[in-house]
């Protein structure tokens, strides 16, 4: 069966929040409407203590932006966001949590950045996901979320890496964009994974 995976679609990303994905609210409403069209919803969520290492505030002379490494892997320094248990580590308000079976935590560990909703940056740590989809009989996913050139593409390339049939929808997704054209190299990339890159009014 196929899941629907919502991928980071929390305060800090919208507009009005710390990480400002732009337009980023947008996704909610897709979100929304997607949910009743699947047997089970599964949402990753951002989740990092305080002084993570992936926050430039952690760093001395850091300014968000910044790239040097973290754990060994090329690494941008973000401002503080997502805090456990903080306002910005929650849900959009607009989102239809009732709809939501299972919730996947990343990020956690202060020493090393987790982008995808499956592993680590450095593939060290599995969050768990791929085991409860395998249990629930998932043999494909349909993707959408924030950010498409961070954490929804790093989730897509490793579902597909796990054999996963993966579907993005474009219209749910929103990029960071630190430089102009990143959302669609990131559709790109995943396309060339084996992922096709859909609308929700056809898939
Ligand atoms: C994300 C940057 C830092 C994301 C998370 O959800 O795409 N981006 N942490
Ligand atoms: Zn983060």
């Amino acid at each position: 069966m196929k899941a629907l995976l919502l991928v980071d679609v929390q305060n800090d990303f919208m507009p009005f929040g710390a990480l400002p994905v732009p337009d980023g609210d947008a996704v909610v409403a897709v979100a929304n409407a997607l949910m009743p069209q699947f047997g089970l919803v599964v949402a990753s969520q951002d989740w990092h203590p305080a002084g993570h290492g992936s926050f430039a505030s952690a760093h001395q002379g850091r300014m968000p932006g910044d790239v040097t490494d973290l754990a060994g892997l090329p690494q941008v320094f973000w401002p503080d966001h997502c805090v456990q248990n903080a306002p910005g580590a929650s849900f959009h308000s607009g989102l239809d949590v009732a709809g939501i079976h299972h919730v996947v935590r990343k990020g956690t560990d202060s020493a090393i950045d987790s982008y995808s909703a499956f592993f680590d940056n450095g593939h060290r740590q599995d969050t768990g996901l791929s085991s409860y989809l395998r249990q629930h009989g998932v043999d494909g996913i349909v993707v959408l979320g924030l950010a498409t050139d961070y954490c929804v593409k790093y989730s897509v390339l490793d579902a597909r890496g796990l054999g996963l049939e993966v579907a993005v929808v474009r219209e749910g997704c929103r990029a960071v964009e630190l430089a102009p054209g990143d959302a669609e190299a990131a559709f790109a990339v995943m396309r060339t994974s084996g992922a096709r890159i859909v609308t929700s009014w056809a898939r």
